[in-house]
């Protein structure tokens, strides 16, 4: 006998886990059959009855779909958790996304939400600093983090990205990033740009008085990674970027498990792939909360829609799913970056919070007066929004702020 998996009566108790599905059925198809098909493929069930299914099994492991709202066409099904692995995102990801945005039942299916049972999230080690530890290390107490990409994303070589780096940093600038597709290049070698950039950095701190981050992008194959991990704790960096999406969970959690000491700041690079089509795939949402869960220190999330690339889900309740208490998961900053300059910074701030790190790429390296005007003219936008000033008024007694807004306005 085909099992049946909905059960509106169905009470989840805190060992379950619960996932939230947008689901179209295909045609043919009803709402309900195909939750049916849904919560059976992601769990214990297949297109037919088993002669191996003991009545025992769906005892122990069956799902329920618990909800199934019409007006919506979401539903959400509580896993029992013993269908996952503790400290598993691959098993957990071909469990409830996997074979079932391919099945035949359904035309659209969204994973919306994910909440984990306390005992699966304590399976991970979450973020090592977190936005505390992170705010410990730079010395900044209550404002939002600015910082900036090299640009061009890549062409540079190493001691150009140095220099770069150095005019961002004593410009006012907190951190200094690598950008997603640079890594390791025939004309800027991994290791020989964290050397002449921590050099820098280190000239930067000196002159400023102030804490600055140089976040390396360390993304490769996973052992090659660890190694370019280890390199700049050796060398004394305090953080590494990953494309979190292009190297994957697995090699995520490698790296955090490896424990090199690095703050990690999450890259998304391709994560529209996944999450943009809002039928189907896998949101935002879920993604934030697997990062975090893993370890992520920081990740881009979005600009609010202000900047370069567009933000269909709601910032907010990305924001939340950040920095929420959560069992023992430090919370994990959020990064505005995408098309942002220092025109944009007060409604940046207004609508995302003071637990922030911003990021300005061509808004700063595209400053009419150079890199380092363009830093300053950041660390003045922030100052003014800081002080509750109007960008207008602030400008008239700082020239750096004023050549940004003359380029490219207030919005
Ligand atoms: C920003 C950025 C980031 C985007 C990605 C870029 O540069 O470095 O990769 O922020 O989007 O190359 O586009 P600009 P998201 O400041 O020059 O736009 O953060 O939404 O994942
Ligand atoms: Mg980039």
């Amino acid at each position: 006998m085909i099992r049946h998996y909905t059960n509106l009566g169905y009470k989840p108790d805190r060992n379950d886990l619960i996932a939230r599905f947008y689901v179209e059925p295909a045609r043919g198809a009803t709402l309900k059959s195909a939750c049916e098909s849904i919560a059976g493929e992601s769990s214990i069930g297949t297109w037919t009855d088993l002669t191996t299914m003991s009545s025992e099994i769906p005892r122990r492991l069956a799902p329920s779909v618990f909800r199934i709202n019409k007006n919506t066409d979401e539903i959400k099904i509580a896993y029992p958790q013993d269908l996952f692995e503790a400290g598993s995102i691959p098993q957990l990801m071909s469990s409830i996304a996997g074979n079932i945005f391919g099945m035949k039942a359904v035309k659209n299916l969204r994973l919306q939400d994910v909440e984990f049972p306390g005992i699966m999230v304590n399976s991970f080690k979450g973020p090592k600093f977190g936005i505390p530890g992170i705010r410990k290390i730079l010395k900044i107490r209550n404002r939002p983090l600015v910082g900036t990409i090299v640009k061009p994303k890549v062409g540079l070589n190493e001691k150009e990205h140095a220099r770069v780096a150095y005019e961002s940093w004593v410009g006012g600038l907190d951190l200094v990033k690598d950008d997603e597709n640079l890594t390791s290049m025939r004309f800027n070698k991994f290791e020989k740009r964290v050397l002449e950039t921590l050099r820098l950095r280190d000239r930067a701190e000196k002159e400023t008085g102030e804490r600055k981050l140089y976040v390396a992008n360390v993304t490769a194959e996973t052992e090659e990674m660890l190694r370019r991990a280890e390199f700049i704790r050796d060398n004394g960096g305090r953080a590494a970027m990953i494309d979190i999406l292009s190297a994957g969970w697995s090699a995520l959690q490698t790296l955090r498990n490896h424990d090199p000491g690095l703050i990690l700041h999450a890259h998304r690079a391709g994560h529209a792939a996944v999450d943009r089509n809002p039928k189907h795939g896998i949101s935002m949402l879920v993604i934030a909360k697997v990062a975090r869960l893993i370890g992520v220190d920081q990740l881009h999330t979005g600009t609010a829609d202000i900047g370069k690339m567009s933000q269909d889900d709601d910032i907010i309740a990305l924001e939340n799913a950040l920095m929420d208490r959560w069992y023992r998961i430090k919370p994990s900053f959020p990064i505005a970056s995408g098309g942002l300059h220092p025109g944009m910074t007060p409604r940046v701030v207004e609508k995302m919070g003071k637990d922030l790190i911003l990021q300005y790429g061509g808004g700063c390296h595209g400053h009419p007066d150079g890199t380092r005007a363009g830093a300053m003219a950041i660390r003045q936008s922030l100052e003014a929004t800081i002080d509750g000033a109007l960008l207008e008024e602030y400008a008239q007694k700082h020239k750096e702020l004023r050549r940004a807004l003359d380029k490219w306005g207030i919005v």
